[in-house]
């Protein structure tokens, strides 16, 4: 590839840029029909990834809003390079020739040793290029490596060797695909499980190393919906080059839809897996599994057709109702012995999850947990 043609292959980037949000626009079209069709799953088509259209040489498309200081810093190297590089091999052609040995043409002597003006000029105006390259490239770097506060934060995880990104609701992503909003800032902050990664979305224009035992962030506003690619950039042993995956920037609304989506298809798994999940999140401060007392009695004496006595003096029989009244409206009828200080769960476990804890609490007793 000529150098020349490199500085005019930044006009064919545009177009291939082009490519890559038609093909995202599809993968976006094929998302929406799919929510149309009331499939729980969506499943990107892999278009950037198929569509030779956007296999470009050229920098891709750029998506985020801090890709400009990017491009016209490489790129602008790139042109001084190429300016250098000209200039030099010229004036290398042009003295060869024109002071070739030749006879009737002597080598003065002793050859001039010292141009004060040439010195000067040859340090000076380098000089200014570099200080200049670098108070733009620090400015860059100062953007890049400043989130925005009140950014969006997503976990990002790397593992061998596929990346795995945990929303705010805590729910994984079911395909190990990256989904924000359109126009508002991310953060993420990111881990690894195992060795040194590196994560890398060329349409933004930010790479950083996801490493073991601490945490490392960057940031991006995207600037326009569709599919990018994302990549591992540290060789991180066989499957390295699996590592690759998209990342769908969702119009507005879409993201929330999308949330949404993967919580509901997080819950669709056995109710009294689902109940041992919300036990860990919201019951396990106050409540044990193992007939000890904390703040609340131990969930392994609560006997489906046990009798309990409350602080009034009455005595019930569990049954389901009763356990979910205690959830929802837990001063309703309270333990004799135990405070009142169970909050309620009311609007914070849908009726879903209630069903789950249910489903867990009786497991505890019908010896399915042993
Ligand atoms: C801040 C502490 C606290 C948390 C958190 C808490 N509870 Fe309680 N819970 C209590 C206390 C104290 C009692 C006993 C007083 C009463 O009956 O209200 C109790 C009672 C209960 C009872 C009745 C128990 C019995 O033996 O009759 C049920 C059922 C119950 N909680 C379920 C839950 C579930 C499910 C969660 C989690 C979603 C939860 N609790 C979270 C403190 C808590
Ligand atoms: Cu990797």
């Amino acid at each position: 590839m000529s150098v020349l043609s490199s500085l005019m292959g930044t006009m064919q980037a545009d177009s291939a840029g082009q490519a890559v949000g038609q093909a995202a626009q599809q993968a976006s079209g094929a998302e929406q029909a799919a929510t149309q069709a009331g499939q729980a799953v969506i499943n990107i088509p892999k278009t950037a990834w198929q569509d030779p259209g956007t296999n470009t040489f050229w920098l891709p498309e750029a998506a985020s809003v801090t890709t400009d200081n990017v491009d016209w810093i490489y790129l602008g190297l790139i042109g001084l390079s190429i300016f250098c590089f000209i200039g030099i091999t010229a004036a290398v052609v042009y003295f060869t020739i024109k002071y070739r040995q030749r006879p009737g043409h002597e080598r003065p002597l002793p050859s001039p040793s010292h141009n004060n003006p040439l010195e000067i000029t040859w340090t000076l105006i380098p000089a200014i290029i570099c200080v200049f390259l670098f108070v733009a490239g620090w400015r860059g770097y100062v953007d890049l490596a400043t989130p925005p506060q009140h950014a969006l934060e997503i976990s990002v995880t790397g593992l061998k060797w596929k990346w795995k990104f945990t929303y705010p609701n805590g729910v994984d992503d079911p395909n190990g695909e990256l989904h924000v909003p359109v126009n508002r800032s991310v953060r993420l902050v990111m881990s690894s499980n195992d060795v040194i990664h590196s994560f890398f979305i060329p349409a933004f224009r930010i790479k950083q190393d996801v490493v073991p035992q601490r945490y490392t962030q960057l940031w991006f506003k995207a600037t326009q919906p569709g599919v990018y690619r994302m990549y591992c950039a540290e060789y991180c042993g066989l499957e390295h080059s699996q590592m690759k995956t998209v990342i769908v920037v969702h119009e507005p609304g879409g993201y929330a839809d999308y949330l949404a989506r993967i919580e509901e298809q997080a819950l669709n798994i056995p109710p009294a897996e689902l109940g041992k999940k919300m036990y860990d999140n919201y019951c396990i401060a106050c409540h044990t599994l193992d007939g000890t007392t904390k703040v609340g009695p131990s969930f392994k004496d609560l006997v489906l057709g046990g009798q309990n006595e409350m602080t009034d003096g009455s005595s019930i029989v569990v049954d389901e109702n009763y356990i979910r009244e205690s959830i929802v409206e837990p001063q309703a009828k309270v333990r004799k012995g135990y405070p009142a200080s169970m909050p309620s769960f009311k609007g914070v476990l849908s009726d879903k999850k209630i069903n789950g804890v249910i489903a867990f609490i009786k497991s505890l007793n019908d010896g399915s947990q042993q």
